[in-house]
C-alpha cells in the first residue's frame, strides 16, 4: 500500500489500498513524525509485519523509528528509537537482506558508490567482513537506491534510480554487483521522469516486487503492474493520485 509523508508539516498519510484519498476516517493520517530535511522510512520496527513510520535525519544520519508501534514518536532517546547507522548523506534503505524474515536497515552512501547492511540488526554498523556487510560499486554518486524482492525468493536486493535518466538497474541476480550489459540482472532504460522519486512494492501481490514512481508535481503514482519495466499505460500498468506537491512517496503494509 501506499503513502506519503509531508514535510512542510510531519504529516503521515496512508492509503487503505484503494489509492485515493479518502479523508482521514477511511484512510490513516499521524501528526508529528519527522521534519523538514528528513528522509521517510517504514519498517517493522516493533518486530511485527506491520510497517511502521520512522524519519531518517539526513544531516545526522540519525534514525528515529516507530519501535513501540503507536504511531508517535514519543520518549524518543538513543538506543530505544533513534540510532546511529551511517553518516551525512548517506540513503536509507530497509530490507530482509539475509532472507530470513527479518527486516533490517542498511545505507546506500552515494559518493563512494557504496552498501552497508546492518545484517544481525543491532542498528549498528559492525565489522563488515564478519558480522555485518559492506560492499562498494553499485549505482553513482546521484542515484537514489531501491530495494525489493525482484525475483521471489524472499530475499530483499538492491538497485538504484537514477533521476536524470530515468533508468533503473536491479540486481535481479542477488550478488551486489552491477552485470556486464546487465547480465543477470534488471535494467530499465526509462521508466519515469526528471523529478520523479522511485517506488518500489509487490503492487500485484505475487511476491515479487516491482518498480514505480510519484510524480510529486501532481500527486500522480505510476507504477509497472505487470513488472515488465515499461509503463504502458493505466490499463495494463497501475495509476494512482495520492498526494501533493513536496510530499514524499513511501510504501508498506499499514
Ligand atoms: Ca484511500
Ligand atoms: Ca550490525
Ligand atoms: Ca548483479
Ligand atoms: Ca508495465
Amino acid at each position: 500500500m501506499i503513502g506519503v509523508f509531508r514535510p512542510s508539516t510531519g504529516e503521515w498519510f496512508l492509503d487503505n489500498g484503494n489509492g485515493a484519498w479518502d479523508g482521514c476516517n477511511t484512510d490513516s493520517c499521524l501528526s508529528n513524525f519527522g521534519d523538514q530535511g528528513d528522509v521517510p522510512i517504514v519498517g517493522p520496527w516493533n518486530g511485527g509485519l506491520q510497517s511502521l513510520p520512522g524519519v531518517f535525519d539526513r544531516r545526522t544520519a540519525t534514525w528515529y523509528v516507530d519501535a513501540n508501534g503507536n504511531s508517535a514518536l514519543d520518549g524518543c532517546e538513543l538506543s530505544t528509537c533513534a540510532f546511529v547507522f551511517g553518516q551525512a548523506g548517506d540513503k536509507p534503505v530497509v530490507g530482509d537482506w539475509t532472507g530470513t524474515g527479518q527486516k533490517r536497515i542498511g545505507i546506500f552512501r552515494p559518493s563512494t558508490h557504496s552498501w552497508y547492511f546492518d545484517l544481525n540488526g543491532n542498528e549498528t554498523l559492525d565489522k563488515c567482513k564478519r558480522t555485518d556487510l559492506c560492499k562498494k560499486s553499485f549505482g553513482l554518486a546521484g542515484d537514489i537506491p531501491v530495494v525489493g524482492d525482484w525475483s521471489g525468493t524472499g530475499k530483499t536486493k538492491i538497485g538504484v534510480f537514477r533521476p536524470t535518466t530515468g533508468q533503473w538497474i536491479l540486481d535481479l541476480n542477488g550478488d551486489i554487483k552491477m552485470g556486464k550489459r546487465c547480465s543477470g540482472d534488471f535494467c530499465v532504460s526509462s521508466f519515469g521522469q526528471a523529478g520523479d522519486l522511485p517506488v518500489v512494492g509487490d503492487w500485484d501481490g505475487s511476491g515479487t516486487d516491482n518498480i514505480g514512481v510519484f510524480r510529486p508535481s501532481t500527486g500522480d503514482w505510476l507504477l509497472d503492474l505487470n513488472g515488465n519495466g515499461v509503463f504502458e499505460g493505466c490499463v495494463v500498468d497501475l495509476c494512482y493520485n495520492f498526494g501533493q506537491q513536496g510530499d514524499l512517496p513511501v510504501v508498506g503494509s499499514w
